[in-house]
């Protein structure tokens, strides 16, 4: 029997998935031709979901900590769910509900999984987290000069003639968008061009790859800019009816003579040429900007820069980030309006400071591998070790963070329940329909969220309501095809989008000057000084094909350990290719395995994100950071590392 499902991972394509099950066991997984765009492909990842759900490392049972040696004891839900609401009650009495901490994120997106066991947290007024660990930083920076962040659809891509890949590792992350690239190259003789320090999968295989130093994006748009302008390629007439402060970003762009550009971005100048034509007389452009891009301390402002470069050639949001903020979605599933309480709201990113200090007394995990995926590992691990706090965590799978916690509870996986979830990039939906029923004694978030709710004696009727009958408001206005009975009942509905020439700012134009900025926040992009410290590399660090963040490591093993260095830092540093190098800086280090390679340039090293070490020793524990000061978001990819 095949069954209909949609793949809800962290990820943004979300696959229409064909799930073969024979007597009551998943025994494949593959991609389904009725979504236009992921098209019958799909990743790894999903190919590795039978092996996933029957893995030995799935949370079968709920656990509580062993009270005074490592290990855990296989406990009772009745057991568990009592040990969790007690000691709740006794932290919200004892220290009040904002020491109480919710942390979750993305592990798997679906509505009812991510969004509606939210009711309890809110009705108990906990703190929350700002959720930027991802993306936050990158839509900021472009609500300052589009409103909104959304930009092309995926099946726009078979209309260019140029396609940018910006800071974006499409072929790996984002592998349908990369498809549609190479079918727009095959049909329509499109040019794909990639910028990245670093020679990516999808720099192997592109047209032109341009290197700029990491961090220095603005420095290479405003060049890019510059040359256009002196060519004449701007479309003037588009800038006069649409946009906003042309005549401050040009005066600003013109002062980036080539022997600038080169100096700061340490590429030639003939590359800027080189793009600067072919976007502008190349036909049709796009630049679709990923999510690496954002990750550093210029993050925001690399966002920011790229996105204005298709306004100048007169293109209506000629770029994509991600589609998440330009659909019609409404509704309270969460049940924050309804809830109506002020929250403590904490940065995600310095968390592990506010975790060691003991600002919370309590922290639910779900969706989420913090200990690993969060920055400044040493200080999460020692927050959450602290004898004083109390640690849940419902996961699907054993991971590190289960490790440290008082509790554990067992989740159903997403082919395990009914969901409904969105594409960050396409605008199908299917529903999620569970394939089989869950493994061991695993129940979903609804349920425990229930059950945690009526042990807490709390009788508002809402956090108990229906959550499909719940859901079906924020399908109000949502639909250009289809209805949410559609939807229940198994067919496609596509959601209505945004017009791409609509911009929410305050002018209601492109603002190439932004009219409205937080405190410190230049209006036009802003490029800062670059570490150039010769003893001092920058370690960039990004998605690899068979996992997701740390899941997938029961299926297809340990994430590769290697570490790519450039052959001038390698004799600089002494090391050889294969060598075990342990990268370190002040706050903490990791042994890798040395690869020298020119697919980096000098200064820059590149391994697989949240890695751990056979020690122990957590990539995280190096990067220790402040926020961004647009969008809060992380600064992964400016982390500065020495290797031995
Ligand atoms: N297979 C797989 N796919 C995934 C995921 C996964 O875990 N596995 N995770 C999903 C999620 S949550 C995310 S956030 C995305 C991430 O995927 P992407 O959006 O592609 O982001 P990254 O892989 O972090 O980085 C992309 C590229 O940016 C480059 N880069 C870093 N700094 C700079 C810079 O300053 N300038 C420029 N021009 N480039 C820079 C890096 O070298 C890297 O090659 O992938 C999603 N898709
Ligand atoms: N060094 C470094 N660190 C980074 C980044 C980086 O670029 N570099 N990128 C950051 C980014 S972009 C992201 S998005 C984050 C991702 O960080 P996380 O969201 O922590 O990443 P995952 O490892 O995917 O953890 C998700 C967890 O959810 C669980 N899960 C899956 N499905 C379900 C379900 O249905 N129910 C429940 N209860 N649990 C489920 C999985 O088993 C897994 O343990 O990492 C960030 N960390
Ligand atoms: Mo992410």
């Amino acid at each position: 029997m095949i069954i209909k499902t949609m793949c809800p991972r962290d990820c943004p394509d979300a696959c229409y998935l064909d799930v073969t099950v024979v007597n009551g066991t998943i025994t494949q997984v593959r991609g389904s031709k009725e979504n236009p765009v992921t098209a019958g492909i799909t990743c790894p990842r999903a190919l590795g979901d039978p092996d996933r759900v029957y893995s030995m490392t799935r949370v079968l049972n709920p656990y509580i900590k062993k009270p005074d040696e490592p290990g855990f004891n296989l406990v009772t839900w009745d057991q568990a769910l009592d040990k969790v609401t007690t000691r709740l009650s006794q932290t919200i009495e004892a220290h009040g509900s904002e020491s109480v901490l919710l942390l979750d994120f993305a592990g798997n997106t679906g509505i009812l999984t991510d969004t509606y066991p939210h009711r309890l947290w809110n009705h108990l007024g906990v703190t929350k987290t700002d959720y930027t660990i991802c993306s936050s930083s990158g839509h900021a920076a472009l609500n300052l000069h589009y409103g909104l962040s959304y930009g092309i659809q995926p099946e726009e891509l078979l209309e260019k003639k140029t396609i940018v890949f910006w800071g974006n590792n499409a072929k790996v992350s984002t592998p349908h968008q990369w498809a549609l690239a190479l079918k727009a190259r095959r049909e329509n003789d499109a040019n794909i061009i990639v910028v990245d320090p670093r020679q990516s999968p999808s720099a192997d295989s592109a047209d032109l790859w341009l290197y700029p130093r990491p961090g220095t994006d603005v420095a290479l748009c405003y060049g890019l800019a510059r040359y256009l302008i002196e060519q004449d390629y701007i479309d003037t007439e588009f800038i006069e009816e649409w946009t906003y402060g042309y005549d401050s970003y040009k005066e600003e762009a013109l002062k980036w003579t080539p022997e600038r550009v080169e100096e700061v971005t340490g590429m030639k100048w003939e590359g800027v040429v080189e793009l600067g034509e072919v976007l502008a007389n190349g036909g049709p452009c796009v630049i679709l900007m990923g999510i690496g891009l954002q990750k550093s301390i210029m993050g925001a402002e690399n966002v920011r820069a790229v996105s204005l470069i298709p306004a100048l050639l007169g293109v209506h949001r000629g770029f994509y980030y991600t589609n998440s903020r330009g659909r019609y979605l409404g509704g309270d599933l969460s049940g924050a309006k309804r809830a109506g309480k002020d929250h403590k709201v904490v940065s995600m990113i310095t968390l592990g400071k506010q975790l060691a200090r003991g600002d919370f007394k309590f922290v639910y995990i779900y969706n989420m591998n913090p200990v690993l995926t969060l920055s400044d590992s040493k200080n999460v691990l020692e927050g959450f070790n602290r004898s004083d706090v109390f640690v849940v965590v419902h996961d699907t799978h054993f991971n590190e963070t289960c490790d440290i916690a008082d509790v554990v509870l067992p989740a159903p996986t997403f082919l395990e329940k009914d969901d409904i979830t969105f594409s960050d990039s396409h605008s199908y939906v299917r529903k999620i329909t569970r394939v089989v029923e869950p493994e061991g004694n695993s129940r979903p978030e609804t349920w425990l969220m229930w059950e945690l709710a009526k042990r807490l004696d709390i009788k508002n009727e809402w956090i108990y309501a229906n959550p499909w009958k719940e859901a079906e408001a924020m399908f109000t206005d949502a639909l250009e095809r289809g209805t949410y009975q559609d939807l229940l009942n198994g067919h496609e509905v596509i959601l209505r989008r945004m017009p791409k020439a609509h911009y929410q700012t305050p002018t209601g134009r492109i603002e190439f000057f932004a009219t409205k900025t937080p405190e410190g926040v230049n209006p036009l992009p802003f490029q800062l000084e670059v570490s150039t410290n010769e003893d001092e590399l920058v370690l960039l660090n990004s998605a690899v094909p068979k996992y997701l963040h740390t899941q997938f490591r029961d299926v297809y093993g340990e994430i590769s350990r290697d570490i790519w260095i450039n052959p001038h830092d390698a004799e600089r540093n002494g090391v050889e290719d294969g060598d075990d190098v342990v990268v370190f800086n002040e706050h903490g280090e990791i042994k890798l395995t040395a690869v020298v390679t020119r697919k980096v340039s000098r200064g820059v090293l590149w391994c697989s994100r949240q890695l751990i070490d056979p020690d122990g020793n957590i990539q995280n524990s190096l990067v220790v950071e402040d926020p961004q000061l647009l969008g809060g978001g992380p600064t992964f990819n400016s982390t500065l590392v020495r290797i031995r």
